[in-house]
């Protein structure tokens, strides 16, 4: 059997935060580690999801290029990922034109079949903007739960799946304008003509998790309609047809097919161009899909829709999708800056630190929560005094007292069997938990097996039977290490880097998992040296500090529009002392602005001025009458004073 696993494509416009690792990442590591170390053929691909709308309003933002922005984000992700433990047998790009060749040979061919077809549709289209609006380019209020920012595909508070029209007051994203609805062609998928297909294939996946079944079988239910493919943009993977001139495919259609691209790149780095085919070709593959939630329906529906439509391909064998984790109780938003950041992560603490609370507190069946208290518990009462106390002393004590070798033990007792009969079982049990994607339960087992390992010890007292019963006390140690060696191979798919360290301490290293719990004599090598230094509540204050102060990223910030304005009339607001009413200039653009600067000001003063103005601010009237836009000033001591420049500048420049 030949065994496929993929991570769900990182959007490249952005870091990778902890929400990310436990939901997609992690536990498809420690999935591919165990493979590994059961010998099996196995194959791990991911990459970089570099089109869409996601990037191209990252760069906007950025006042950068989405080639800039992905080349950024494709190395700072690959680099954190490497970091963190990941073992990725390839992690590719989008961008690549073996990806971008695959994707559009995908489009023609389910377009040669009729599964593709061209419809005439509105879209919103933004006149000042001068360009169609795909689905996150619009926001508005959330027809089911009335969040006022929720975008055009999906409002990410209640999580309702929305198309643009539905919004109630949509605006443009970029410049707040009201969009209108224009007459424009996209091609759809024949996602209706599945409906059977897929519900059958479904029917067998008895062994699924419940809540992707649950949320699958709930589409179904539903009726699939078809699907938009394309988008009106100007980057992505070129529609190949003639008449499809500045379309491109919809981001969710070609991200999946990155997963094959990735392992062709995968098949010709290793010079074996082919290769590929084995795995997403053959019969007995068994493709994983890891995700997060919020991916299922690309992955348990449309995606599988269209291996069946282009035909050939292998299907997804299991599609383990995770729940949310979320953040001391609140939501990840990056947009707010609400997050933890793998790259900051792994400046101040290691990253076994991370996979264990991580894997600890897995959102397997449930959203979890991730507090830096519980990361600080576990890792010193656990992993410290736990797991690392056990290698620890049993290494010193055999260092100090045996010169490092203890001896095959000749007889043993009731309560050393009983312990190495627990070693025994362990690679069954842990494998069969890892192979049913329980991670959470698997780690579980490996920490019972290192609290029984300490209760063991504590109970043979070595210290005390080294003089009196030196026979026991050697015997006590010839177990202990054997334990360490088990344990080498048992946490490496979890604590990698820690697997890595004791097999430093020990010799012979156990190489795969079917060598734990086979008894031998281990001798320590070198000098022990510490698994897990202690965090001090110290280290931990600072980083929960760090969350409540509500810092705004660089791309938070630059969702703030400003730019230069100059005054060309001013007028008071009837029946008010303090608005002024000003018509300005935004380089080609006309606006209104009302200023609450009355009392400081004249009218007259003002014009021919030239202020910075909030140029995507969501229009409001205030006392009846519209402004769209909001003038910087200093509320001072003595008064309002406005912000204006230090040398001529035209009016229209963005200010940063
Ligand atoms: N980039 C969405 C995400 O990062 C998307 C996944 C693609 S998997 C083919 O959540
Ligand atoms: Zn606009």
């Amino acid at each position: 059997m030949k065994i496929l696993v993929t991570s769900a494509l990182p959007y490249a416009n952005g870091d990778i935060h902890l929400g990310h690792l436990a939901g997609a990442y992690l536990p498809a590591d420690i999935y591919v580690r165990y493979q590994r170390l059961k010998g099996r053929d196995v194959v791990y691909i991911c990459g970089t999801d570099e089109h869409g709308v996601p990037v191209t309003i990252s760069a906007e933002k950025q006042n950068k290029t989405p080639r800039e922005i992905v080349d950024q984000y494709n190395r700072s992700i690959e680099e954190s990922f490497k970091k963190f433990g990941m073992t990725f047998d390839n992690f590719s790009r989008t961008t690549l034109s073996v990806h971008h060749r695959l994707a559009q040979d995908f489009f023609l061919k389910i377009y040669e079949k009729g599964l593709i077809y061209p419809r005439e549709v509105e879209q919103f289209h933004c006149t000042r903007c001068k360009r169609f609006l795909p689905d996150r380019y619009i926001i508005g209020t959330c027809p089911k739960c009335g969040n006022e920012g929720a975008r055009g595909d999906q409002c990410e508070n209640c999580g309702h799946w929305l198309e643009p029209f539905e919004l109630i007051a949509p605006r443009c994203l970029i410049c707040g304008e009201t969009p209108k609805k224009t007459q424009t062609k996209h091609w759809y998928f024949r996602l209706s003509q599945f409906q059977d297909k897929l519900s059958s294939w479904v029917a067998d996946k008895k062994d699924w998790k419940e809540t992707v079944l649950t949320f699958v079988r709930g589409w179904l239910r539903e009726g699939l309609k078809d699907r938009p493919i394309t988008r009106d943009l100007s980057w992505g993977v070129p529609v190949p047809l003639k008449d499809a001139k500045g379309k491109v495919l919809y981001v969710w259609f070609d991200a999946p097919i990155g997963y094959i691209s990735s392992t062709i790149e995968w098949a010709e780095k290793k010079g074996k161009p082919d290769l590929w085919k084995d795995y997403w070709f053959g019969k007995d593959t068994k493709l994983v899909h890891f995700i997060g939630k919020d991916n299922i329906v690309f992955h348990a529906l449309i995606w599988p829709a269209m291996l069946m439509a282009y035909g050939d391909y292998v299907l997804p064998s299991d599609i383990p999708a995770n729940q949310f984790l979320n953040l001391e109780g609140g939501k990840f938003s990056t947009s707010k800056g609400y997050a933890i950041w793998l790259p900051e992560y792994l400046k101040d603490f290691k990253s076994d630190s991370l996979r264990y609370a991580l894997t600890r507190n897995a959102p397997e069946a449930r959203d979890t929560d991730f507090t830096w208290r519980d990361f600080q518990v576990w890792h010193n009462n656990e992993l410290a005094d736990n797991l690392g106390n056990f290698v620890n002393r049993t290494l010193t004590f055999v260092k100090k007292y045996y010169d490092s070798s203890v001896p095959k033990a000749s007889s043993l007792t009731e309560r050393d069997n009983r312990i190495l009969d627990l070693l025994k079982k362990a690679p069954d049990t842990i494998g069969k938990r890892i192979e049913k994607f329980e991670f959470k339960g698997g780690l579980q087992e490996v920490m019972r097996i290192a609290q029984e390992a300490n209760r063991y010890f504590d109970h043979e007292e070595p210290w005390s039977t080294r003089k009196k019963d030196p026979d026991a006390c050697a015997k006590t140690m010839y177990v202990c290490m054997n334990i360490v060696a088990s344990l080498s191979v048992l946490i490496e798919p979890f604590l990698p880097s820690s697997a890595e360290k004791i097999k430093k301490m020990i010799q012979p290293v156990p190489h795969d998992w079917d060598e734990i719990g086979k008894p031998e004599a281990v001798r320590a090598v070198g000098e022990p040296s510490i698994l897990f230094e202690k965090i001090a509540d110290e280290v931990v204050r600072v980083q929960v500090e760090k969350l409540k102060k509500e810092t705004v990223d660089l791309d938070y910030f630059s969702k703030v529009s400003l730019k230069t304005a100059k005054i060309l009339t001013a007028e008071r607001v009837e029946g008010t002392d303090n608005l002024i009413k000003c018509q300005v200039e935004l380089g080609e653009q006309k606006r209104q602005i009302v200023a609450g600067v009355g009392k400081d000001y004249e009218p007259g003063e003002l014009v021919g001025k030239t202020i910075i103005v909030v140029d995507n601010l969501t229009p409001a009237k205030i006392k009846g009458v519209l402004s769209e836009g909001m003038l910087l000033a200093v509320v001072g001591k003595k008064g309002i004073v406005l912000v204006t420049t230090d040398k001529p500048v035209s009016s229209g420049t963005a200010v940063r």
